[in-house]
């Protein structure tokens, strides 16, 4: 007796595949860069360090990363932003759709934030020591 196996189903099953291989792939490319790198490198990588201008607002709003972690905005919007800190530490030029803006943070702190075209839409930067004092 033979079992048929429609289009869909078949390839559902052929994605599963692809899916595993890809997954393997990735941990297998992911491996050297672990044992080589650290554990702050680690950290970092498991959280990219990256908001999301979205909606007239940013995600997330706050944001903690260790220092030396760089950050970087995407306007998601139709409407240009501007990223400016309130102390003057980092600014970026008008965003448009897509436009990316990074700073890296060295200094561990506090880094609230706004969109100096539209000041109502704030977020802030928290930023911890690389290695915390024991
Ligand atoms: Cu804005």
């Amino acid at each position: 007796m033979s079992t048929t196996i429609n289009p869909a189903s078949r390839r559902r099953r052929i994605g599963l595949v692809i899916g595993a291989v890809g997954v393997t792939a990735l941990l297998a490319a992911a491996l050297p860069e672990l044992t080589a790198a650290g554990e702050a490198v680690v950290a970092a990588a498991a959280s990219p360090a990256t908001v999301d201008i979205d909606n007239f607002s940013f995600a997330p709003a706050t944001l903690t990363v260790t220092a030396g972690t760089t950050v970087t905005w995407k306007n998601e919007d139709d409407s240009p932003h501007r990223i400016g800190d309130k102390n003057g530490t980092f600014k970026s030029a008008a965003l448009d759709t897509d436009d990316t803006f990074s700073h890296t943070f060295s200094a561990p702190g506090e880094y609230p934030y706004i969109c100096t075209i539209h000041p109502y839409m704030v977020g802030k930067i928290i930023v911890k020591p690389a290695r915390p004092a024991s």
